[in-house]
């Protein structure tokens, strides 16, 4: 079996979960609690970076980030179902997950700035450019939107991102950015392994 370490909540782990599901690899995986903020744990000697999701494969090789287990459970369904062949076509689905990642690595740092600073310390600059970058990106996919009918890397970020967006609430993107709405519509009919995967409470 393999390990996936993750919590159910990490809009990452969500990729991995998701792709797994879709991919009909979740037999061959078991997940187990992360934990980033302890110190002597599982995360951090399995990662140095202490970031989940962190996967271990049957021959104890461990493969992280979200993005490399992702393209290791596209080869393990025999390869080209999240990431195409066709060059061009790999590019475009490649910079969609990019441009996703990179909106929740700013979301995540918006959180950060919450849990890791005292308020006192709380710079509101900062937090904008974070913001800055995610209102960018979602200005951007309403005008050129992934097919929301394909299930590959781009689109699970994509939908991750917006399902964390959702919980955390960094920005209002259904008010500002409401053809996305009927994006993540279209996409959990193409994917139900988005709904299937969303954590209790988040
Ligand atoms: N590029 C990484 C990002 C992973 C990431 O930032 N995970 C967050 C949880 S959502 C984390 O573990 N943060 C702990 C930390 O940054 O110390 C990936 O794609 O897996």
């Amino acid at each position: 079996m393999m390990i996936l370490r993750t919590t159910d909540t990490s809009p990452f782990g969500r990729k991995t979960r998701m792709a797994a599901l879709h991919l009909g690899l979740m037999d061959r995986i078991v997940i187990e609690p992360a934990d980033a903020l302890e110190e002597d744990s599982a995360l951090r000697r399995e990662n140095p970076l202490g970031k989940m999701p962190v996967l271990t494969l049957e021959n104890g090789q461990r493969i992280y980030d979200s993005r490399v287990i992702l393209e290791h459970f596209d080869h393990l369904a025999g390869g080209g179902r999240l990431i195409p062949n066709d060059w061009n076509e790999r590019l475009a689905v490649l910079t969609a997950q990019a441009l996703a990642d990179g909106v929740m690595d700013a979301a995540v740092l918006i959180v950060y700035e919450a849990r890791h600073r005292p308020a006192e310390l709380h710079h509101q600059p900062w937090l904008d450019y974070q913001r800055g970058k995610i209102e960018r990106a979602l200005a951007w996919l309403a005008i050129a939107p992934p097919d929301p009918r394909q299930v590959n890397v781009g689109t699970i970020s994509t939908a991750c991102m917006l399902g964390y967006l959702d919980w955390r609430k960094q920005v209002d993107w259904r008010k500002t950015t409401p053809s996305l709405v009927d994006w993540l519509t279209a996409f959990r009919v193409a994917a139900p392994a988005f709904d299937a995967t969303k954590a209790s409470g988040a």
